[in-house]
């Protein structure tokens, strides 16, 4: 089979947002738009050569296409080895620890994340780095620039492989490996929990329902959760991945799995509920009655992952990004540990965890992982709480209330504005910019303005700098507001409006969230002036 250079035009629009490249499947499907950025890839980490590429997606439509391409262009431009999940599947995580686990050179994650799938929807591309981590920006900016003058793209033409067959095939010099995309993560797995306590758990009759949404983590839930710990058949719903999703919204939050928050507030409840996301990075956690929003779960956590098998030589350090709210903070602060804020973004936590200074981190965006994996990880945070839960016996609600009586409460909430134009968006934030230098001191209700100020981060390992990453307005421990746009939409600009207020009176930590958060609601109202710059009376959607 020859291998042809093939002349094509750049495209300019192919800059990476928060987590890769994300589009409609109808721009992917523009000729040569996919073979560019590969082709940009490879030219701009030329180190590929010579190594093995991991190569997998979450399933949604086009997934296969673009799989046999990127093999095919992996094989024309001196990849020595490809590592394939069976039927292109891998989920996020399960990629990130097979990068490591073969000493890869890199990874092409096919998936638009939590986005919709089908001939209509999203799809997208993530190039994770050696160690697993996603591309940090100073390569994604390179990569990009390269896009915008590409003159032509190397491919090996007539490729035929079989990816729903297990083993070595060959194309070219290239090795092409097709692998179970279970295996290795089920056993990592088993490295950090206590399977033992868990099939008891489950033994004793205590129930979990995961919802894999039709997406990826269908066969990893299957195989860990039913096979492996022996809970019924009935834990694991929509199990099956399908290249639409079943035509449902992947994105396990109040909203898209409002089905779950249902469950859980009737007599038929689980002792834990959970939810997963397009391409398994994501977890949604919900008791009895109880939901726990992403910030909370990633303090509960790092309170107790010292209970758990993988994680006995305790913490080195906890992180957060930005806008996540800071309850995982009271806990880096009882424990005396190393503590970091970052921008948005799983790949400002890879140099951290790289250099040993991370054991957990989280974000608002239903993302929490550990240093086992570069990436966050869905079904590794269910597996967590399933392991404090069997450990402590104490239920969801127990753990979130102790949790609250010592370190306090953070009632918190996102307001999305989803589809504004692009300068409709650049107004608002332009806006609360330009108030920033004079709000400092100023009160509303019972809060005083202590901090406003647009975020930036310096890297404390690579000494990197990223700016704009989001304006603040920081009512000192008590409350803040944040304000950023959404760098993963692929239709029109989302703005995102962070509340957070911060109780420790005994009787303020039993309050609804929409109620708690009502006061700062009406002060974001004056401050931010989302409403009356945009137009809209209410945000698409809160979480
Ligand atoms: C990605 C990133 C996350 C980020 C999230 C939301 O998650 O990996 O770090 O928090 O997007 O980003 P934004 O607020 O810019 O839309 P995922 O699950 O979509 O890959």
């Amino acid at each position: 089979m020859p291998i042809r250079e093939i002349q094509t035009k750049p495209y300019t629009d192919q800059k990476s947002g928060t987590a890769g490249l994300r589009k409609k499947v109808a721009v992917f499907q523009q000729p040569h738009y996919l073979e560019n950025f590969l082709q940009s890839i490879f030219d701009t980490e030329t180190t590929l050569r010579g190594k093995t590429l991991i190569i997998g997606g979450d399933g949604r439509y086009y997934n296969r296409d673009a799989i046999y391409t990127a093999i095919a262009m992996a094989a024309a431009n001196g990849v020595a080895k490809v590592v394939v999940g069976q039927g292109g599947l891998l989920s996020t995580p399960a990629a990130s620890h097979l990068i490591r686990l073969r000493g890869a050179g890199g990874g092409f994650l096919f998936t638009a994340s939590h986005n919709p799938a089908g001939p209509d929807g999203d799809f997208g591309i993530k190039f994770n780095v050696a160690g697993g981590g996603q591309a940090p920006e100073g390569l994604t900016g390179r990569i990009y620039e390269h896009s915008k003058t590409i003159q032509r793209y190397r491919i090996v033409e007539g490729a035929s492989l079989d990816l729903d067959r297990r083993g070595m095939q060959k194309l070219e010099d290239t090795e092409i490996e097709v692998v179970d995309c279970v295996d290795d993560y089920a056993a990592l797995m088993q490295t950090l929990f206590d399977f033992d306590r868990l099939r008891d758990w489950f033994k004793k009759g205590h129930s979990l329902r995961f919802d894999a949404m039709h997406a990826v983590t269908g066969p990893y839930a299957q195989r860990i959760l039913v096979e492996q710990l022996g809970a019924p058949q009935s834990t694991v719903m929509n199990g099956c991945p399908l290249e639409d999703f079943g035509g449902g919204h992947p994105d396990p939050n109040l909203i898209y799995a409002k089905h779950l928050v249902d469950l859980v507030n009737s007599p038929a409840s689980p002792d834990l509920a959970a939810a997963s996301d397009g391409d398994g990075d994501r977890n949604m956690i919900l008791g009895r009655g109880i939901f726990i929003s992403p910030g909370d779960s990633l303090a509960m956590l790092a309170a107790h992952l010292h209970r758990l098998p993988g994680y006995r030589d305790g913490l080195k350090g906890l992180a957060r990004s930005m806008p996540t709210c800071r309850a995982v903070d009271q806990v880096a602060k009882a424990l005396a540990v190393e503590f970091h804020e970052t921008p948005t973004g799983w790949k400002f936590f890879a140099n951290l965890l790289d250099a040993g200074r991370l054991t957990l981190c989280g974000e608002e965006s239903f993302g929490t992982s550990s240093s086992h994996a570069r990436e966050k990880d869905g079904l590794w945070a269910v597996l967590a709480w399933l392991n404090v839960l069997a450990a402590t016996g104490l239920s969801v609600r127990e753990i979130a209330q102790q949790h609250w009586q010592r370190f306090g409460r953070h009632y918190f909430a996102r307001h999305d504005y989803e589809n504004l134009s692009a300068a409709t968006a650049a107004t608002v934030m332009q806006a609360l910019a330009d108030a920033t230098a004079h709000l400092p001191g100023k009160s509303y209700d019972d809060y005083t303005v202590a901090l406003a100020d647009d975020f930036s981060y310096r890297d404390p390992v690579d000494g990197s700098i990223a700016v704009n990453q989001g304006l603040r307005v920081v009512f000192g421990d008590s409350a803040r507001i944040v304000l950023r746009q959404s760098g993963t939409g692929t239709e029109g600009a989302t703005l995102r409006l962070y509340l957070e207020r911060y109780e420790s009176r005994e009787t303020a930590l039993a309050w609804e969230t929409a109620e708690a958060l009502a006061p700062l609601s009406n002060i974001a109202d004056q401050i931010v002036r989302i409403g009356e710059l945009t137009g809209r009376k209410a945000p698409s959607v809160v979480t």
